[in-house]
């Protein structure tokens, strides 16, 4: 089932999620929907807060178009360890569409998370998936791209969002 994605300026955008505490069926079954959502919007990451909920989860899969599937199911994640090296990305979110800026982050960095099973598990991520997963964690602690960016810029994207949401909701 696909879920509402939530549009920045939102206040839950803003909070720190809570780490989940157990693995439910619920919890199965929110992150089977965030990666039906992702995969429809499309985008190659989306983290709780997104979709309303301000727990500690996020998906993702950057796998380019034409290679097989590669989809990704954190509870809890946190990064273990940055590498000094660095990457400029020119990012977008589904929170704040059709706009976009370049921020600068670790080029890789291992990830420690909770799986779908219930299984502790860590990996490096490196290029666009180690872009993709520190963009969800940010998310998980209230933090969105536009943030890295000048003020300026992030005063005339969000006016633009503001004008997006009136509209939106006259529609
Ligand atoms: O779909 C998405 N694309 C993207 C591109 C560059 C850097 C980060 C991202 S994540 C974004 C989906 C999203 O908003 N996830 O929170
Ligand atoms: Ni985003």
């Amino acid at each position: 089932m696909k879920r509402p994605i939530l549009i920045h300026p939102d206040p839950r955008l803003k909070k720190v999620a809570a780490p989940v505490a157990d693995l439910s069926d619920d919890l199965r079954k929110l992150g089977d929907d965030m990666l039906e959502t992702m995969y429809d919007a499309p985008g190659i990451g989306l983290a709780g807060p997104q979709v309303g909920v301000l727990q500690r989860v996020l998906v993702m899969d950057c796998v380019k178009d034409d290679g097989p599937p590669n989809p990704f199911v954190m509870f809890n994640p946190e990064i273990i360890a940055a590498s000094d090296d660095t990457n400029i990305y020119e990012e977008g979110c589904l929170s704040i569409p059709e706009q976009y800026g370049e921020v600068e982050r670790p080029a890789e960095v291992e990830v420690r998370w909770i799986d779908r099973d219930g299984n502790s598990r860590e990996d490096v991520f490196a290029g666009l998936w180690a872009t993709c997963v520190q963009h969800e964690i940010d998310h998980l602690d209230g933090k969105l791209f536009i943030d890295y960016l000048s003020p300026m810029k992030r005063q005339m994207i969000t006016r633009k969002m503001q004008k997006l949401k009136r509209e939106r909701a006259r529609a």
